[in-house]
């Protein structure tokens, strides 16, 4: 399966595009199945990471900061009494695991890497590919928390920008579950800030350009299971609150071109023993 002309002049012109049935609803499962049991073996005695898009900074601990390689396990929000303990299980409090669960683990190896997906890349000008990141999100029933409007290349950038997101739907994903939302064209803005390693330690934000995203334009991108949304670098996007009883589970990738420079500064780094691979 190619991409059509339309179809790359449709991403270009919005900055992202819709793929239904892009994966068979069997591989979906498949790969559920498997994040069911990571999270089973997760022992999370001694991991209170709590993700939020809030307060990057505060989260941005050595557990988040040293996750470019490894498979590791992040919570809503929401997920803890004052105390610290657990308002409910671990399997209904994790927020995301990443984020290279692509390089780590089978299922997921072979999930992302087909030829559908190769040919997708190619197909997008992506001429020597790697596989640099995975997420399995969760968006938990009722505490899944927002994902606040941003640009993915903030947070994996390149030199020249030669990356994109692919996001797949593992369940129906609805504005009552929390789908995600774009601003169509907006990958034409520019890049607005850049979240990176500070030179003392920690994560700072640099901000090239503080004004606000024209959010009355959002779209909300509404998919049934098996589909994949391809986000481009620069495309603002979020995702709301769930507040349904509904999960609304994803799987994302985000593939650059070996072509490119890679950010020594970007936050997500790999260790030299574990460099990255194309498909
Ligand atoms: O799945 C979501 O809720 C948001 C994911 C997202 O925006 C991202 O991975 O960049």
């Amino acid at each position: 399966m190619r991409l059509s002309c339309n179809q790359i002049a449709d991403y270009e012109r919005d900055g992202f595009l819709v793929l239904e049935n892009f994966v068979d609803g069997s591989a979906c499962d498949r790969l559920r199945a498997r994040t069911q049991e990571l999270v089973r073996d997760f022992d999370l005695k001694g991991v209170v990471s709590i993700f939020s898009t809030h307060e990057q900074t505060r989260t941005s601990d050595d557990y988040f900061l040293e996750s470019g390689d490894k498979i590791r396990f992040f919570f809503e929000e929401d997920a803890f009494h004052p105390d610290g303990t657990l308002r409910q299980g671990k399997e209904q409090s994790i927020n995301k695991i990443g984020h290279a669960l692509h390089d780590l683990d089978p299922v997921f190896d072979s999930f992302s890497r087909t030829p559908e997906i190769k040919q997708l890349t190619s197909d997008l000008g992506i001429a020597d590919p790697l596989l640099l990141q995975s997420m399995y999100i969760f968006k938990q029933p009722r505490i899944g928390g927002e994902v606040t409007c941003h640009q993915d290349a903030t947070f994996l950038h390149t030199n020249p920008l030669r990356m994109c997101g692919l996001w797949f739907a593992l369940e129906h994903a609805t504005v009552e579950n929390g789908c995600l939302w774009a601003i169509p064209g907006g990958h034409k803005l520019g890049l607005k800030s850049r979240f990176m390693r500070a030179d003392g330690g920690g994560t700072r934000f640099e901000i090239f350009d503080e004004t606000p995203w024209p959010e009355d334009k959002l779209q909300p991108l509404e998919v049934e299971k098996g589909a994949l949304i391809v986000l481009h670098a620069l495309l603002p996007h979020l995702s709301r609150e769930n507040t349904s009883s509904k999960s609304r589970h994803a799987y994302t990738l985000h593939v650059i071109d070996a072509s490119a420079h890679y950010s020594s500064d970007n936050w997500l780094q790999r260790s030299r023993e574990m460099p990255l691979r194309g498909f």
